[in-house]
């Protein structure tokens, strides 16, 4: 299964126009994670295996996506936004340079192929709690 997720916004737009409006003039809104000052919204996601998972950085700050490689399952592809490696490398590119930073409006995403826990957060609103988690189901 290879379908992209965007969680409410898609039936919302649907339902104010009576689904005449294209797709395509609706990908502007879709997104499954947005972003405030300094927290994701939802900080829960569940999806199913082969989701795509869209963030969009819906605030006003800078922000990152940046997976924590401890916590996300032994054979899961990493992830971060900046398309890092590693955590680390995210990390360093973070205090090089605001590598991997988006920007109001800018999006991420990530598709997801292997079930379990995946636990990610923004690298400049750590020691603020802006971390969430994405659960894969099978
Ligand atoms: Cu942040």
């Amino acid at each position: 299964m290879h379908r992209r997720r965007f969680l409410g916004r898609v039936g919302a737009v649907s339902a104010a126009v009576g689904g005449s409006l294209s797709v395509a003039g609706c990908l502007a809104d879709e997104y499954d994670v947005g972003m405030l000052a300094s927290g994701y919204v939802p900080e829960e996601l569940t999806v199913e295996v082969g989701d795509t998972v869209v963030w969009e950085n819906t605030s006003s700050r800078g922000h990152t996506v940046t997976a924590y490689q401890a916590a996300i399952p032994d054979a899961a592809t990493y992830f971060a936004s900046g398309g890092f490696d590693t955590e680390s490398a995210a990390r360093e590119a973070w205090t090089t340079d605001f590598g991997g930073r988006l920007d109001t409006g800018d999006r991420f995403t990530h598709e997801f192929g292997v079930a379990g826990r995946h636990d990610y957060v923004c690298i400049p609103h750590e020691t603020g709690g802006m971390y969430a988690t994405v659960f894969v189901e099978e």
